[in-house]
């Protein structure tokens, strides 16, 4: 009987040790931040709730297509992380569900302009500046002067030196194409995307991967956000970090529901794990340098202060649209891709 009891007690234990594992309770998890933050984010939730996380890493464009690629039979069930402007073609093109999170008083303000002007099926979840960072040792090996606004990025002693991402793909290179359109008008915009083609190396396609070939000195200068050129110089790269003279764009990173994903309740239990300042500050234990939207959370120092920087006032509305989206990644491919450099 003793013997009986203490092997029942053992295949108890055996259970709840294997915790989520066997746990029923699952979420899949689409995230289209650095994959070390994915990676940090599914098993703080994991640690937090018990459910079990299925976390895929792709780019913000990338992420999009998918879910729209999946939308008649949904696998995802939430999109975190990305630049915003896809996040909004999701919610317009009714993607993504819906959901007012109870802690959405802790949030920013431009959180909450995020989430309302979708309908609340989306909401920031960070903030950064675009810029871009240039490797300081490679720039003096080639004799190359220190560039401080975009248009330097077009002068002829860059060329094959200037690094960015397809704007398909990736939302990094996406918000640069708007970041363009609105500080010189679509004409002129277009004429500086075509100069730049010139000058550039390679198009990847994660909006990130410039700035990590910058800091392992296989490119010269990255066009990224801010705070990825700042994470790079953290971890002991020679990288100098650049807001671009004439101003620049910026993002707010979001996160969404997918629309009739398998498990939606899961899904709001982790929207709202990840809108807390614990969550959030997790963010530093990965160098992630994004201003948090939870006003609880930590700011690293190294953060790139946004209110020292000569930011665009960016029209999410416009460039988030599907039609204009559509619009500017046709024309990129028809009038810029194509051309020989
Ligand atoms: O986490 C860093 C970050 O730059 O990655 C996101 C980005 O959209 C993902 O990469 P892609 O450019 O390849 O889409 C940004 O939201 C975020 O700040």
């Amino acid at each position: 009987m003793r013997k009986s009891l203490m092997l029942a007690s053992a295949g108890l234990l055996g259970l709840l040790a294997a915790g989520p594992a066997l746990s029923a309770e699952k979420l899949t998890l689409y995230c289209s931040a650095q994959e070390d933050w994915c990676q940090l984010m599914a098993n703080g939730f994991e640690d937090a709730t018990d459910i079990k996380v299925n976390m895929t890493r792709k780019s913000s464009g990338e992420t999009f297509a998918q879910i729209k690629a999946e939308a008649s039979n949904p696998k995802g069930d939430v999109w975190w992380g990305g630049t915003g402007d896809p996040h909004l073609q999701a919610a317009e093109e009714g993607l993504t569900e819906s959901y007012v999170t109870p802690i959405r008083g802790e949030l920013q303000d431009w959180a909450i302009s995020q989430a309302s002007s979708a309908g609340d099926r989306t909401i920031g979840i960070y903030s950064g500046a675009l810029g871009y960072g240039y490797n300081t040792d490679v720039l003096a090996k080639n004799n190359l002067p220190e560039p401080s606004c975009w248009k330097d990025l077009l002068k002829p002693e860059y060329k094959g030196h200037v690094q960015m991402a397809n704007p398909n793909s990736s939302g990094t290179a996406y918000t640069t194409l708007a970041t363009i359109m609105q500080l010189f008008g679509e004409d002129e915009g277009f004429e500086f995307m075509k100069g730049l083609h010139k000058n550039i190396n390679q198009y990847t396609k994660s909006g990130s991967a410039p700035i990590k070939a910058a800091a392992r000195g296989e490119n010269t200068i990255g066009i990224v956000f801010m705070h990825d050129a700042v994470k790079q110089a953290a971890a002991g790269f020679p990288i100098k970090v650049v807001a671009p003279c004439e101003g620049t764009g910026y993002e707010i990173g979001s996160m969404s529901i997918v629309k009739d994903g398998r498990n939606p309740e899961n899904a709001k239990k982790f929207y709202d794990w990840a809108l807390s300042a614990d969550a959030q500050a997790l963010a530093l234990q990965v160098n992630a340098f994004q201003v948090p939207s939870n006003k609880n959370a930590p700011t690293s120092d190294k953060a790139p202060d946004l209110s020292s920087i000569k930011l665009i006032d960016y029209d999410f509305a416009k460039y988030g649209s599907s039609d204009e989206r559509k619009r500017l990644l046709k024309k990129w491919d028809d009038e810029v891709s194509t051309l020989p450099q």
